[in-house]
């Protein structure tokens, strides 16, 4: 629990088919390279073996820039490799369960679609909530309606939690989301498939750097 809201400044969310040609593991070492604040292995396709195989090859490459490394609704994975923390959903399994079973120490992210989901958000249960999504994205096949800019800053006023934007966002995005209130992007596609995941990872982060200030 109580974490510093600048790790989640540029939040790579990773996507093992954007990332099918360099590798996810060399795709995140280019983007923490760059600027990454956190990531989050997301891999729905994966058994839970192969997520902790993963993620046991992702930690030493995030531990070294000391960025956190979470997985997405797996608990089980992120324990077993003893990551950072882990992301859950909705429909997944209960924040209040997640945080029973990762204790108190780990860090524990959930995804909010609406105002109320925000209200309803645990705050002495969940570290951060991620907000999506602004945009319709080709990324998440079945993400609910997109939200906007003025969604965004509804529901980030609404969340009693440090709070992450989500969805279809790219490097013109930077002013428009860090002015909905929240405290950092999340992106895959803008960085996840891009030909040089390094530049498009410092990028962002030049662009989100120039805001902070
Ligand atoms: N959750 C809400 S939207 C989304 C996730 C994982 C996908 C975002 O991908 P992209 O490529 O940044 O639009
Ligand atoms: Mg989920």
């Amino acid at each position: 629990m109580a974490i510093d809201p600048n790790i989640l400044k540029l939040y790579l969310v990773t996507d093992p088919h954007l990332c099918a040609q360099l590798g996810v593991e060399k795709t995140v070492e280019a983007a923490v390279r760059g600027g990454v604040s956190m990531v989050q292995l997301r891999d729905k396709d994966a058994s839970t073996a192969d997520r902790i195989a993963l993620a046991t090859r992702l930690k030493p490459i995030c531990a070294q820039y000391q960025v956190p490394l979470v997985i997405n609704d797996d608990v089980e994975a992120a324990l077993q490799s003893d990551v950072d923390g882990v992301h859950v959903g909705q429909g997944d399994m209960a924040a209040s369960l997640a945080r029973t079973k990762i204790g108190t120490d780990k860090i524990l992210g959930l995804s909010v679609e609406t105002v109320e989901a925000a209200k309803q958000t645990p705050s002495n249960i969940v570290d951060y909530v991620g907000i999506s999504p602004i945009y319709p994205t080709p990324t998440k096949s079945d993400h609910k309606p997109p939200i906007g800019f003025d969604g965004l800053a509804t529901i980030c006023a609404a969340s009693p939690v440090y709070t992450v934007a989500i969805g279809g966002l790219k490097i013109t995005d930077c002013a428009r989301v860090m002015a909905a209130g929240v405290n950092g992007m999340a992106v895959v596609s803008a960085i996840c498939g891009q030909d040089n995941p390094y530049d498009a990872a410092a990028g962002l982060r030049r662009s989100l750097d120039a805001l902070f200030l």
